[in-house]
C-alpha cells in the first residue's frame, strides 16, 4: 500500500463551481511514491470530516491559492489584498492544528506555507510590493512555472537543508504575500536574497511550508522533488531522513 497524501481541493467561484487542485501537486505526490487523495474544502470537513481525513491520510499538502483573511492574524486588510475565502481558510487552519496533534506530516506550498504560519500564531506581509520596499521580484510573470527564478539561502541546520541537500538552490516564485513574523515553535528555513522568509518548519520536523512551487520544478530538479519524497516517507511512518 502506498502512503496516502491528502491534497486540499478548494472550490472555484464560477457559474458551475468545482472542487479543484493543480495537476502538478498530484503528479509530484505520485512521482514520490504516494497515493494522492483530493480533499474538498467543504463546511462538513471542519466538523465531521476532519477526523476521517486524519484516519485516511498519512500526510497532507496545502496547495497554493488566494490570500488568507488577515483577521486570522490580527490585521485589517490592505487595499492590495486579493481573493480571500474564509471557508477554505477555516478548513486549512483546522487541518494544520489537527495534523500537528496527530503527528501527521504536512507540506504547505505558497499560500499553504502562509496558512501553516498563521495556524500557529505567525503573521504575514499582506502585499510585498506595497509593504517591502527593497524586495526583489517575487512574481515571475516573465518566466514559465517550471523555470527557476530567484536564489534561496537555506538555514544550515534545518530540516529543509537536509531534504534539499547542501549548497546553492534556486526556486520559482508566484507570491505577493510572505511570512512576516514566524510562528512560535517554527523557524525560518530559507530566505530570498532580499531577506524575505521563503520557508518555515516546525521544531518537530513534521510541518514544512515553502513559499515557492516545488511541484512545478519536481520533474526536472531533484532537490525540489526531494520535498515530496520527504512528505511521502514521513507519511509512511518512516524515520525522518535517516541519511
Ligand atoms: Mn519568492
Amino acid at each position: 500500500m502506498k502512503p496516502v497524501i491528502g491534497i486540499i481541493a478548494a472550490c472555484t467561484r464560477e457559474v458551475h463551481p468545482a472542487y479543484t487542485t493543480g495537476h502538478d501537486y498530484v503528479r509530484a505526490v505520485e512521482r514520490a511514491g504516494g497515493l494522492a487523495l483530493l480533499l474538498p474544502a467543504t463546511p462538513d470537513a471542519v466538523s465531521a470530516g476532519m477526523a476521517q481525513w486524519l484516519a485516511l491520510c498519512g500526510g497532507f499538502v496545502l496547495p497554493g491559492g488566494g490570500d488568507v483573511a488577515p483577521t486570522y492574524y490580527g490585521q485589517s486588510p490592505v487595499p492590495q489584498l486579493t481573493s480571500t475565502d474564509r471557508l477554505r481558510d477555516n478548513v486549512e487552519l483546522t487541518l494544520c492544528r489537527a495534523a500537528a496533534q496527530h503527528k501527521k506530516p504536512l507540506l504547505g506550498i505558497c499560500r499553504g506555507a502562509q496558512v501553516l504560519n498563521v495556524a500557529f500564531g505567525g503573521t504575514l506581509w499582506q502585499d510585498i510590493p506595497a509593504q517591502c520596499r527593497a524586495a526583489i521580484c517575487h512574481y515571475q510573470d516573465s518566466a514559465a512555472r517550471g523555470e527557476l527564478f530567484h536564489s534561496l539561502t537555506l538555514a544550515p541546520d534545518s530540516l529543509l537543508a537536509r531534504i534539499m541537500g547542501p549548497g546553492q538552490h534556486e526556486c520559482n516564485t508566484f507570491h505577493h504575500q510572505a511570512v512576516r513574523d514566524v510562528a512560535p515553535g517554527f523557524a525560518a528555513a530559507a530566505h530570498a536574497p532580499d531577506g524575505l522568509v521563503e520557508a518555515v518548519e516546525s521544531a518537530d520536523g513534521l510541518a514544512l511550508g515553502v513559499q515557492w512551487h516545488p511541484e512545478n520544478l519536481a520533474p526536472e530538479h531533484p532537490d525540489h522533488a526531494a520535498i515530496f519524497t520527504w512528505l511521502v516517507d514521513a507519511a509512511a511512518g518512516g524515520a525522518l531522513l535517516k541519511r
